[in-house]
């Protein structure tokens, strides 16, 4: 059977090994030939003696990125940075790599980003793109396992629907049959009905649809969409949730990956035990004291965010939103209705989530609804749900990739997107 080549490190002198993987450089010497032989775990020096004339048959004629099996004799007394390498008793072309490549693997200069984008599967052959996707795993891998010790149930909602569920606009329409549908822009509705339904703590990992025109490094038009809602619970239960399963995927990440990424030059934020709070209007005071005037009423600008930021040095959370800037679905703060339950997540000028308090009571629904110009019957599927008992209810929508950029200390969220869906890429 064949090892990965971080297994077949861990084996005695000597040992056979069987090992498969792509060819990421090689030289040919006279006596000799060598072949840096790359896994998913890693690379490992194979040796071949000119001894075994077959074998330097076979390597005269490989390329960079040719896959192979390679069989031989592990030798940890080597010459090598590691002191490892193989001695090949054999080697087979499994398939044979094209030249030139359209990108390199190992180059220390880095292409553009288009021609690495137009270029993935080759693209994240490198060490250092293929960890952001490892990390993002690790991360959601501790988010979903804190999640369900907290009793929440994973679901899965459709993303075919019938209405808008954060805004009449940026709304991607599909022609289902006779009907007019559209691509979900959030789970929003579906995970509401759920608390409805009786299942008191849902999430949801899935695609979220936004056809929002502009083109920057924050936004994507697919993006992955970590939902939860819970029921008899406020907006201070779910941010507590929220703070809770970010520091179990930070912990999740590092204790498993946290090594690799320093030695890349990243180093994992520490979130503090309790992220601070700021409210809308004490940003707006924050701003005025520099300066930067912001009517009540007004979303901050990227600019006003980088200010706010300079303040906090990781994650913090800004509450009470003016309701208007609220979708319908939002709480209004109880005694004064301009303001709302509501609250986003910011690590420094970014926001990675927006959560709130959901309204539960169907008139004020119904009130809502007619407050912000949206048509009642068309959200019938969703209010039915209200008028038989719905709990009062909370939950937050927090963007995978924005969460993975922020960690990893990136700059553009095609980095940490596989396959990105932007205002100009539809492929690959
Ligand atoms: P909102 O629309 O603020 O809220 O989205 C929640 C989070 O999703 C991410 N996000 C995006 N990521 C990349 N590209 C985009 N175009 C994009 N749009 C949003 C962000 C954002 O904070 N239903 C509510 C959530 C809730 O209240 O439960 C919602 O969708 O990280």
């Amino acid at each position: 059977m064949s090892l990965s080549i971080a297994d077949a490190l861990t084996q005695e002198n000597d040992t056979e090994v069987t090992l498969n993987g792509w060819v990421q450089d090689f030289r040919v010497l006279k006596t000799v030939s060598f072949i840096v032989l790359r896994d998913h775990t890693g690379v490992l020096q194979v040796t071949v003696k000119k001894d075994k004339e077959v074998l330097q048959k076979a390597i005269s004629s490989l390329q960079r990125e040719t896959v192979v099996s390679v069989r031989g004799k592990l030798n940890k007394e080597a010459l090598t940075k590691n002191g490892i390498e193989v001695i090949a008793d054999s080697l087979t072309v499994l398939n044979k790599s094209a030249t030139p490549l359209p990108l390199g693997v190992i180059d220390k200069v880095n292409a553009d980003i288009e021609t690495r984008l137009n270029n993935r599967f080759i693209d994240l052959r490198k060490e250092e793109n293929n960890l952001i996707f490892r990390s993002e795993s690790e991360v959601l891998w501790g988010i979903r396992k804190y999640l369900h010790e907290q009793k929440f149930i994973e679901v899965h909602t459709p993303k075919i629907v019938a209405a808008a569920t954060e805004g009449g606009a940026d709304l991607f329409p599909v022609q289902y049959f006779e009907k007019n549908a559209y691509l979900n822009q959030s789970p929003q509705l579906y995970k509401e009905i759920l608390i409805s339904a009786g299942f008191n703590r849902v999430f949801e990992v899935g695609p979220a649809f936004r056809a929002e025109k502009h083109n920057t490094p924050r936004h994507l038009n697919e993006f992955t969409s970590i939902d939860i809602e819970m029921g008899f619970s406020d907006h201070t239960d779910a941010m507590r949730m929220l703070q809770e399963s970010i520091k179990s995927g930070i912990r999740q990440l590092k204790s498993t990956l946290g090594d690799s990424l320093s030695s890349h030059g990243i180093n994992l934020p520490e979130p503090p035990d309790e992220f601070p709070k700021i409210t809308y209007n004490e940003c707006i005071e924050l701003l005025s004291n520099r300066n930067e005037v912001v009517n009540f009423g007004s979303d901050f600008t990227p600019e006003n965010l980088k200010i706010i930021g300079s303040e906090f040095p990781s994650f913090y959370f800004i509450t009470e939103w003016p309701s208007e800037l609220r979708a319908f679905y939002t709480m209004p703060k109880p005694g004064q209705e301009s303001l709302s339950n509501s609250f986003d997540l910011q690590f420094k000028e970014f926001e990675i989530t927006s959560g709130a308090q959901r309204v539960h009571d169907p008139d004020m629904l119904e009130l809502r609804f007619r407050k912000k110009g949206l048509n009642p019957e068309d959200f019938s599927f969703y209010s039915n749900a209200f008028r038989y008992g719905m709990p009062p209810h909370a939950g937050w929508g927090l963007g995978l990739e924005r969460l993975t950029m922020i960690m990893l200390n990136m700059h553009n969220i095609r980095e940490v997107t596989l396959f990105p869906r932007d205002r100009t890429r539809i492929s690959p």
